[in-house]
């Protein structure tokens, strides 16, 4: 069963930037470093920094509660993501700078994988094996001298298990042998860029260092904030005295709900079937030592295996190998790539979600709105930056990318039951509806505001009309308005095909009119909602199986409005925040 066979021959290092958003707000105002300092939206705090978590606050906390347990704590709105994108982007581009093979991916705002494999393979075939402890790491192929002196005789920083005296001599086979000349190499690399994102940028990221995303990611865990982690061999049984691998041994103690890859519904599948009960509610906060099932829990219980998981896990909308794939998971193994760099983003959409309009002249103000913002960010992101300051009047269009399809989707609330409440689905009910980009859309000579104008009296009321044409359309609780189907410029060359936008709308006649949906479950849409949410270990993901599967445009994050306070909740709190309202009042 190839799921099972894990690939250890990468090495790949994962970067999570501590408190970031609130690391983004010190940066801008370095007084508040030594304060306890959290970010709100909403009602929530989104982080705080390591100075609040100190004296008790927690991410994802509700304001008050917040203030009840430190009244001096000091209080950031982050609800304008745009800064955090941009600190975001910018340090993603000075992670990328250091690979070789542009292996670099970017998870959320605040995670970044990168695969080294190619500069380890290349630093082990330099190695003086006569005097490893005065070694060179060479960052630059091209050029010899540029890298840092390491000890490659040891780890560097903390390693899963711990050991303060670890060598080579702790392995066995020549596999692991060779695995731990590789982590070791790895973790002096880590090392190094951890120092310069810290001098030069100003952060700091809790780091893990392992053969694949999933490994990686989780032993960073191991040690917060600011440091690493390397997972060490024996990565395989037979090496070890009592017969257990450093990865199971290290996987075996999470709870299932924290293993990237298996979602919210099948982690409470898996629990309810190794408790022989129904999981309770998940908060968003630790569960219960009663309520948790560990991988090893699910392991070693009684004839579990792919086809046990698969008889748990599978059903309608289930993937096929989702038994193989889960059992992989649980023993580590996630033979995922890490995605290649874009520079351009596949598409770019903007959304926000509401009460319930209900007035056809709300929605076309919020379809005002939306656009403006979508024209403002295709602008950012889609125009070269060196071209927008060099470019000359007659230089012609300076966009890197033309996206082909514009899309409008809608989502209504959900209807009330009998005793006035609303189930909180997180099924999703959007509706959408493509048509092709309008060449105004492009054009540079108006304001944000005046082609936004244009594209909804143009476009988007009448792709509204289509969408729901009874005048009472219900209430809506989401607007999302996107481009998509994005096109990349050819190359600098003013004659290639690509930079015409004449042609290139002629060509698109044609294939536009095919790509008119109406009224149809979108399925690109059901990703987006996955993506848009930041997918955490310590979150899980409320869409089954796309745990990876994100993409850095779709990072405005789908809300819900809660009914109780009316606050508009990201997805991925909902659940702790309908707890906290369900909660007795203390
Ligand atoms: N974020 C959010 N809502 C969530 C999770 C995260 O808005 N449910 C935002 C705020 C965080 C950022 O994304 O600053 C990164 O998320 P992390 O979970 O990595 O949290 P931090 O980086 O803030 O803290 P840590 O130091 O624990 O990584
Ligand atoms: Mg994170
Ligand atoms: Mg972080």
């Amino acid at each position: 069963m190839a799921a099972l066979r894990r690939n250890d021959s990468r090495v790949i290092i994962h970067f999570d930037y501590d408190c970031f958003y609130a690391s983004v707000l010190e940066a801008e105002n370095p007084t508040l470093k030594s304060l306890p300092l959290a970010v709100q939206q909403k009602q929530i705090v989104v982080t705080c920094n390591y100075e609040a978590r100190r004296r008790g606050l927690r991410k994802l906390q509700l304001i008050k509660e917040a203030k009840q347990i430190c009244p001096e704590v000091v209080i950031i709105l982050g609800e304008d993501l745009t800064k955090f994108r941009d600190v975001s982007k910018s340090l993603y581009g000075f992670l990328k700078g250091f690979t070789w093979s542009q292996k670099a991916e970017r998870l959320g705002f605040d995670e970044v994988f990168l695969d080294v494999t190619d500069m380890i393979d290349y630093n082990l075939s330099l190695l003086n094996h006569h005097d490893l402890a005065n070694s060179f790491f060479c960052l630059d192929r091209q050029d010899p001298t540029v890298g840092f002196q390491f000890d490659a005789t040891s780890y560097c920083g903390p390693t899963y298990p711990q050991s303060t005296e670890i060598s080579l001599l702790g392995t066995v086979t020549t596999d692991d042998h060779n695995l731990a000349q590789r982590l070791i190499l790895g973790s002096h690399l880590a090392y190094y860029m951890r120092s310069r994102l810290e001098n030069e940028r100003g952060y700091t990221a809790t780091v893990g260092i392992s053969t694949s995303k999933l490994l990686s990611k989780l032993v960073g865990n191991v040690h917060k904030p600011n440091n690493q982690t390397t997972l060490i061999p024996p990565y395989s049984p037979k090496a070890s005295v009592d017969e257990i691998s450093n990865v199971d041994r290290f996987i075996d103690d999470h709870e299932i709900g924290k293993i990237p890859g298996i979602g919210f519904k099948s982690a409470q599948k898996i629990r309810s079937y190794i408790l022989h009960r129904e999981a309770t509610f998940e908060p968003y906060t630790e569960r219960d030592e009663k309520d948790q099932v560990k991988v090893r829990d699910v392991r070693l219980s009684q004839s579990m295996g792919p086809p046990k998981l698969l008889d748990i896990l599978g059903g309608p909308g289930a993937a096929r190998d989702i038994g193989v794939r889960t059992w992989g998971l649980l023993h580590g193994v996630d033979n995922s790539e890490v995605l290649e760099a874009r520079s351009v983003p596949t598409q770019i959409s903007i959304e926000d979600s509401y009460q319930g309009l209900q007035h056809f002249e709300d929605v076309k103000k919020q379809l005002q709105l939306l656009a403006t913002s979508l024209i403002k960010r295709m602008r950012t992101d889609l125009i070269d930056e060196e071209d927008r300051d060099n470019a000359r009047e007659d230089d012609g269009p300076r966009w890197i990318a033309h996206p082909r399809t514009l899309r409008l989707s809608t989502r209504r609330r959900s209807p009330k039951n009998a005793d006035g409440s609303r189930d909180y689905s997180f099924t999703n009910n959007r509706i959408s509806r493509s048509g092709p980009v309008p060449k105004y859309m492009f054009s540079l000579a108006e304001s944000a505001e005046a082609v936004a104008e244009k594209l909804v009296d143009d476009c988007l009321v009448s792709m509204f009309r289509k969408l729901h044409p009874d005048k009472a359309f219900g209430e809506l609780s989401l607007i999302n308005v996107a481009v998509t189907n994005m096109v990349e410029t050819a190359g600098d060359d003013k004659q290639s095909s690509g930079r015409d936008i004449g042609k290139m709308f002629k060509q698109q006649g044609s294939l536009a009119s095919a790509a008119v949906e109406t009224n149809q479950r979108d399925d690109e849409m059901h990703q987006g909602t996955a993506s848009g949410n930041l997918p955490d270990a310590a979150v899980g993901t409320q869409v089954e199986d796309t745990a990876w599967e994100e993409s850095d445009e779709e990072d405005v994050p789908s809300t819900q409005l809660c009914d109780v306070c009316g606050s508009h909740i990201p997805l991925f709190a909902f659940r702790a925040h309908a707890l906290y309202h369900a909660a007795p009042d203390v």
